[in-house]
């Protein structure tokens, strides 16, 4: 399974903590190919703007499925959401609603999946809902 995630750079990095443990609990159910999401100084290290978008884009062509965290608002990710869609990605958004922004009408409106959570564990418990759907009782 890989797995693409987004979230916001340039938009704004003040969730970036969110992101390295949402990744982390990615990393369960497969590869995710987008860490540098949360290291962003690490990912513009001698690349282009263009070099960096053919390489995300070839990378969500490649994914199995997409899970966004869209709480704090991002071109980068509304572009790589819509791309999703238009690909037929399975795709979860990750939205905080305490976070007291609202999130667009063009992602909840959509059909993607958007889950809203508070604690990492509520997103873990959405995530592990997404990738196992049929629920993980049989512990
Ligand atoms: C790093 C710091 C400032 O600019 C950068 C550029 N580096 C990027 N490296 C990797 N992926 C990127 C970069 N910029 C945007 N992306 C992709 O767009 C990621 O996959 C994110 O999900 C999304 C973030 O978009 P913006 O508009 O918030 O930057």
């Amino acid at each position: 399974m890989q797995i693409y995630f987004a979230g916001s750079i340039r938009g704004g990095g003040q969730d970036r903590t969110v992101y390295r443990e949402l990744i982390e609990e990615l990393g369960r159910y497969g590869r995710v190919l987008t860490e540098h999401v949360a290291q962003p100084q690490d990912a513009e290290r001698g690349m282009t703007d263009r070099e960096i978008y053919e390489r995300d884009m070839a990378w969500l062509a490649e994914a199995d499925a997409v899970v966004a965290e869209v709480t704090v608002p991002s071109l980068g990710v509304g572009y790589e959401l819509a791309a999703a869609e238009q690909m037929g990605k399975p795709t979860l958004c990750l939205f905080r609603a305490s976070s007291g922004r609202s999130l667009s009408a063009m992602i909840s409106g959509s059909s993607l999946t958007v889950r809203e959570y508070e604690t990492v564990a509520q997103a873990s418990e959405a995530i592990r809902a997404f990738f196992e759907p049929q629920g993980a009782s049989q512990s």
